[in-house]
């Protein structure tokens, strides 16, 4: 079995060449394959995959099968995830003692996605798992299957740098490039928070994932990627799968030569669309987004669609549907109470409808919308 090792991949600057540039896509193949085609991709184009393609969503597998044909036609260049990584390391280290835990774990993902990677695999090898047993039992065959899968997936390169930009999954945890060579495969791709853990300021743009970008605001929840234009980092996991509201994000670069200045953003998700009846003028005033880092809630009162509660970091008071709420209303993730600033006409994506208006996400920012609409 191979293993990820951390090392640094240089790709060569072709002037005019566009780079399109993607992560944490965690097994939405369907996603990747329309965000490509919404942005034209073709075999000019250069792909860079920037960690996480595994687990998470719908179909791991055929995620990590169609990255591999991209790669065998030339024009991708995949880098590792702390995913992607612990996947090829748990399953080798599988045994008896671990084996239980691994059942819970893979429970939790079919409960929440339906399915995982190791569910993938092991259903091609014809295997159900029911039981820790089964887990063992599907192992040497799944490893012996999927040979090729694994050996690809352990040569991902850790960092890639390019003309004016750098890429890797979580961050760098030392500021010129090659440094990081010396680093835990962990540390740079478990780099929690990076663009404001970082104390550094990049030479060059470095470009990364991992760490949704809504989780960066404690004021207005979007996915957009987010721009540090003094330390030079671009964030771009929009939370693909992983939120309700989340989407991804691909950056294109004219060339790697490129000013950032001149990139541009397409982004995709997979919520359904309305088209808003009437104009909306946000209300003044400040604004919270309740996020995954700050979630602890106390319940004041409970209603039949609405709830009061006290948000614990912030001291604030206010209603939320009762559908953000975690069964025991201690936690209340990924709200904000933010209206929206909407135009007869504009096409919003539909989070949650309510009897006061809907939760809708307008070019990447969510918000409530209170008027009207029809869905398209
Ligand atoms: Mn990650």
């Amino acid at each position: 079995m191979n293993f990820p090792k951390v090392c640094l991949r240089t790709i060569p600057h072709k002037p005019g060449q566009r780079v399109l540039v993607v992560s944490d896509v965690h097994g939405h193949a369907g996603e990747l394959r329309r965000i490509l085609e919404k942005a034209s991709f073709s075999d000019d184009d250069l792909l860079v995959i920037v960690g996480d393609i595994l687990e998470k969503g719908p179909d791991s597998l055929g995620t990590l099968r169609y990255v591999m044909r991209l790669c065998e036609n030339g024009n991708a260049i995949p880098l590792i995830g702390n995913v992607d990584a612990w996947q090829i390391t748990v399953i080798d280290g599988l045994n008896e003692e671990n084996a239980g835990g691994f059942l819970e774990y893979l429970e939790g993902l079919r409960r929440w996605k339906g399915t995982s990677f190791y569910d993938e695999l092991a259903a091609e090898c014809g295997y159900t798992l029911r039981t820790a047993d089964d887990i063992l039992r599907a192992k040497p065959d799944i490893q012996a299957h999927f040979a090729r899968e694994f050996d690809f997936l352990a040569g991902f390169a850790t960092v890639a740098v390019g003309g004016k930009y750098v890429f890797v999954h979580g961050g760098l945890r030392e500021a010129n490039p090659a440094d990081n060579l010396q680093c835990d495969l962990y540390a740079l791709t478990k780099y929690d928070a990076f663009m404001t853990s970082t104390p550094h300021t990049f030479e060059n743009y470095v470009i990364v994932g991992h760490w949704p970008v809504n989780l960066y605001s404690e004021t207005v929840q979007q996915l957009n990627p987010v721009i540090d234009y003094e330390k030079h980092i671009i964030a771009i996991d929009g939370g693909c799968g992983i939120k309700k509201e989340g989407q991804l994000n691909l950056l294109i670069l004219p060339d790697l030569a490129c000013d950032i200045s001149e990139i541009s953003v397409v982004t995709k998700d997979s919520l359904p669309r309305i088209r808003a009846g009437e104009a909306q003028t946000p209300i003044a005033g400040d604004s919270i987004h309740i996020n995954w880092l700050t979630w602890k809630v106390e319940l004041l009162e409970r209603g039949d669609e609405f709830s009061r509660i006290r948000h614990l970091h912030s001291g604030w008071e206010l209603w939320v549907p009762n559908s953000y709420l975690s069964d025991d209303n201690t936690r209340c993730s990924d709200y904000t109470d933010a209206e929206l600033s909407v135009q007869k006409g504009d096409e919003l994506s539909l989070i949650c409808e309510t009897s006061r208006g809907c939760i809708a996400k307008k070019d990447g920012v969510v918000g409530w919308y209170r008027g009207t609409y029809e869905k398209l």
